[in-house]
């Protein structure tokens, strides 16, 4: 009995409850040495106070574990992201291996003590058979803690030496950096350190991006072609390299020189990136959980000593009380204090004992061994210049084993949290997983993981975890996700290889609407009328409604997405102007491409039907009939159709005048009459409905099943006619252009596949660029490419996929809209019949975006070339004009109009244009124009 103790307890407690590894765990007793002699050995009152700090009770380590799943969810927020202690940092890694990797990769593992540079070889077969050449190189205090640019230069010069060891033929090598610090990754090869732990301080580093600054040093070296292509933590690395027999590793857990863990998360949970589909790799860097002050109740008077004197104080509290830089330190700020407290060492101390690092990770796990423990504890404390008794080598293995345990038990608290944050995202009632595990606490020294696996079992009790030991550090699974990075890098780079041929540059716009021009051009002169591709056809419509058309009108909406019939009720302004009511009728496709007979008697079938829903039977009033298709107009009620397009294909109508089919309809259903007094094209109806409300609505456009402009044109430049002054609306039928081949160039092997399988190869080329009856295609095709080229779905097309028309360009639609895109692109995907990776899904949402965004700018592109044409008619500075827009694709896409509206004001800087939505589609436009054609018809008769 040392003089001065306090009384000792009389025995070896029952159970361990007295063990410093804390009542209420019943975890076997750590260090409880079963040698005969130890049964005298105990704890003294002193030992106990100094300890109980370390104690975590049951009930602490839940609120150790609540916290940090609080702490998570505030990492994974957008709104609290960045004030987080546990940062749960995105990784940009999407899936586990899945054995497919392969090729060979150098990989640079930088670890607390060394450098280790590995030539990794993955065989990529189902054996997936890794082979490794490695070397290491230490990492000096001067390499730790100087200059950033030397630490660099550092790695790279031993990269080159590795490689000079290897004698391999010159060739490019794509690398793979394991960098376990805490960074901000916003790709898989880019990396910005947030800062420096451990035993690493380089100045000139923290905000940097570390792989660029490990680029700058191997190509300073210029020794060897080397591409730095992806960075990883090391957890990640861990994750990334185990090879669990039961369930995949989805958590990788770190306990060395610092500790960290990661863990596959729910994508949509990671708030801070776009992805909300599948799984991300998240990085949780909860070593510094608690530096908000969360832990403060928990920190023993020894870590604020171990904290004060490190070289980031305040900072990696949890780290601190866990991983092996800092135990060491704990142990003997407790055994100092013991000693100057007289309770161990008869109060003496030595300066080894107050030297800051003289007890080391290592002699920790060998003191805290059951069998040798307390010899080991002989050693150290004699290596501490301290001439130990045998009690004080026990007490020493208490207290290594309350540090040891305590550090067990916290780690086992932040797994616990990651697990049942794990649970609860997958809505799952059980989860089961691997854990991989490396560091000095793991290797080699089983206890920590048995005390984890007991404790995990207690704090989460719904979660089932093998705990798989890393074979080969972080640098097997560093290689594994190069070998991802490789991939996907390849698969770019074929990807933009196909999307490239649909990304038009500003001057290829340009020259598409100086083509146009060109065309236009020749549509309006009589003498190249026939060569140009844009036919320029007169409308005979003169002028925008004034305001003081009246009457009730029939009018008729044929060639969009439906067919429809209107009652047009024109009033004055002041009583509310115009009343529309409407009935939307569908043309079947056997309609549409039967006997021109059977579809112009299917419209009059409507159109009983529409009068006698409106109790209108025997009533004739004047009609506006739109009909968007080409037709040669003579006058205001006769159209030569010239061609069929989108859908339509009826016989015995091409060369026909489709108002004297309608008439010959009427007149086959008896007792019925219609007054056919306007023909229109849906352009121009959009136009004339906006131009009520907007005078200087002078441009038609329709984005929609079709597409097509039309616009006031000045009558002296339409040679087609007799000319004269004033304007006429010409019907542009620009959905034929590039028809005489003036646009081949920008047609891609995509477009030329939906254009053959058309029902009309070779016609309206303009048209299947831009409208929504071919966008659908134009991706379905490159979609197929790209499955063929094993890009997507792990190259198997499903048979729908090969479907015709299955991919409709509404999906377009949606798959772009903002939010909750990626999940609507899977679950429109899978209706599809395919087996859809998060991958695959942001390839397709990319390809709909390039897609759609050609066919915007090169309606953009038209719709420049006709400002431009009017100003320069007009011959002014600065035009500023009204286009009246209709069609489900411009109205509906969530991009398309922007990104039209963004490439006209590019193309026509000198013409400011208002875009107006039409609200009441073109049949309104229709019936106005017939309002037009009986006032004038009543002034001529008057
Ligand atoms: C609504 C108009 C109609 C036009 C259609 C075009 O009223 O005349 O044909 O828009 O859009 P789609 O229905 O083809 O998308
Ligand atoms: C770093 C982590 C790293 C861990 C284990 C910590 O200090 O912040 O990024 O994963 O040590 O090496
Ligand atoms: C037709 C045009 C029509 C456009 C929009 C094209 O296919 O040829 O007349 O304006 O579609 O519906």
């Amino acid at each position: 009995m040392s003089s001065g103790q306090e009384k000792p307890l009389v025995g070896k407690p029952p159970g361990n409850q007295l063990s410093p590894t804390c009542p209420g765990h019943g975890l076997a007793g750590v260090s409880e040495s079963s040698s005969p002699q130890a049964q005298s050995w105990h704890l003294t009152t002193k030992m106990q106070s100094s300890l109980q700090p370390l104690c975590l009770s049951l009930e602490k380590l839940h609120r150790v574990k609540d916290s940090m799943l609080e702490a998570m969810d505030r990492g994974l927020s957008r709104r609290t992201h960045a004030q987080a202690t546990v940062r749960m940092l995105p990784t940009f890694i999407r899936s586990t291996p899945d054995g497919t990797e392969r090729g060979e990769f150098l990989v640079l593992e930088l670890g607390d003590i060394d450098l280790r540079v590995l030539l990794v070889e993955l065989s990529g077969d189902t054996r997936q058979t890794v082979t490794v050449k490695d070397r290491r190189f230490p990492v000096s205090d001067a390499i730790a803690q100087g200059p950033g640019e030397k630490l660099f230069a550092f790695m790279a010069t031993c990269l080159c030496e590795f490689l000079d060891g290897l004698r391999l033929p010159q060739r490019a090598f794509q690398l793979g950096f394991s960098f376990p610090f805490s960074c901000r990754q916003t790709r898989l090869d880019q990396s910005y350190l947030f800062s420096w732990a451990k035993r690493f301080k380089c100045p000139g580093v923290e905000g940097r991006d570390v792989v660029e600054l490990l680029q700058n040093a191997i190509n300073k070296q210029d020794r060897y072609c080397i591409k730095v292509i992806a960075v990883v933590n090391d957890t990640t690395g861990t994750m990334m390299g185990c090879e669990a027999s039961a369930e995949p590793c989805e958590v990788g857990l770190i306990v060395d020189a610092g500790t960290n863990s990661c863990f596959m998360e729910e994508a949509r949970c990671v708030e801070v990136v776009e992805e909300n589909l599948g799984r991300m790799g998240v990085v949780t860097e909860w070593g510094s959980f608690g530096d908000d002050g969360t832990l403060n109740d928990m920190l023993s008077p020894y870590d604020r000593l171990v904290d004060e004197t490190s070289l980031n104080p305040g900072k990696q509290r949890f780290e601190k009380m866990i991983s092996g830089l800092y135990l060491g330190e704990i142990v003997r700020h407790i055994l100092a204090e013991l000693a100057t407290q007289g309770g161990l060492f008869s109060g003496r101390t030595t300066p080894a004992l107050l030297t800051k690092g003289s007890v080391q990770i290592q002699d920790i796990l060998e003191i805290t061994d059951e069998q040798v423990g307390v010899a080991r504890a002989q050693c150290v404390l004699w290596r501490l210049g301290l001439e130990a008794s045998d009690q004080d080598c026990f007490s020493m293995q208490q207290v290594c084993s309350a540090v040891y345990i305590r550090a067990a038990s916290l780690c086992a608290a932040g797994l616990a949290a990651i697990l049942s944050h794990m649970r609860r995202n997958r809505e799952l009632t059980r989860l089961k997983t691997s854990v991989a595990v490396d560091g000095a606490m793991f290797r080699d020294h089983a206890k920590f993981g048995q005390t984890l696996q007991q404790l995990v079992k207690k704090l989460a009790p719904e979660c089932d975890i093998t705990l798989v030991q890393a074979e080969d550090g972080s640098g097997k699974g560093t290689a594994m996700v190069t070998a991802v990075a490789s991939r996907l890098a390849a698969q770019r780079f074929q990807v933009n290889q196909t999307l490239a041929l649909l990304k038009l540059s500003p001057d290829a716009l340009g020259e598409v609407q100086a083509l146009l021009r060109r065309e236009m051009e020749l549509g309006l002169k009589k003498e190249t009328q026939t060569t140009s591709s844009v036919r320029m056809l007169p409308t005979y419509i003169c002028a925008t409604p004034d305001g003081s058309e009246r009457g009730d009108f029939l009018a008729l909406d044929l060639g969009g997405t439906n067919f429809r019939v209107l009652l047009v009720q024109v009033g004055a302004r002041e009583q509310g102007g115009v009343r529309i009511v409407s009935e939307l009728y569908s043309i079947p496709p056997q309609v549409a491409q039967g006997p021109g007979s059977q579809l112009f008697d299917h419209i009059v079938e409507c159109i009983a039907d529409f009068q006698t829903k409106q109790g209108m039977m025997g009533q004739t009033l004047p009609l506006g009939f739109t009909f968007s298709f080409p037709c040669q107009q003579t006058s205001l009620d006769q159209g030569i159709l010239l061609s069929w397009t989108k859908g339509f294909n009826a016989s015995g109508c091409v060369g026909q005048d489709v108002v004297k089919l309608l008439r010959e309809a009427v007149k086959r259903k008896n007792h019925f009459a219609l007054d056919v007094v306007a023909i229109v094209n849906d352009t121009v109806g959009t136009m004339m409905s906006c131009g009520y409300d907007d005078p200087s609505c002078e441009v038609g456009l329709i984005v929609g099943t079709g597409t097509n402009a039309c616009y006031m044109e000045e009558l002296r430049n339409v040679g087609t006619l007799a000319g004269g002054e004033g304007r006429m609306c010409v019907n542009m039928e620009w959905g034929a252009f590039g028809d005489n081949g003036c646009l081949d160039a920008f047609f891609t092997p995509f477009d030329r596949q939906v254009d053959e399988a058309s029902l009309n190869p070779g016609r309206q080329r303009f048209e299947k660029l831009i409208s929504g009856m071919y966008l659908g295609e134009i991706v379905r095709y490159i979609l197929l490419e790209l499955t063929a080229k094993g890009l997507l779905f792990r190259g198997r097309p499903s048979p729908k996929l090969q479907t015709r028309d299955i991919f409709q360009t509404k999906f377009l639609s949606s798959i772009e809209s903002d939010g909750l895109a990626l999940r609507q692109v899977c679950a429109i995907l899978e209706q599809l019949g395919l087996h859809v990776t998060c991958e695959d899904s942001v390839l397709v949402r990319e390809v709909c975006q390039v897609v759609a965004r050609r066919a915007a700018q090169l309606c953009g592109a038209g719709v420049a070339a006709v400002a431009e044409k009017i100003r320069e008619n007009r011959g002014l500075e600065q035009l500023s004009v009204t286009v009246g827009v209709d069609g489900t694709l411009y109205k509906l896409h969530p991009h398309f109009a922007q990104e039209v509206q963004g490439t006209v004001q590019r193309l026509a800087p000198r013409c400011s244009i208002t875009f107006l939505q039409s609200e009441d589609g073109s049949g309104k436009g229709a019936a106005l124009i017939a309002a037009v054609a009986c006032r004038v018809a009543h002034h001529q008769r008057a």
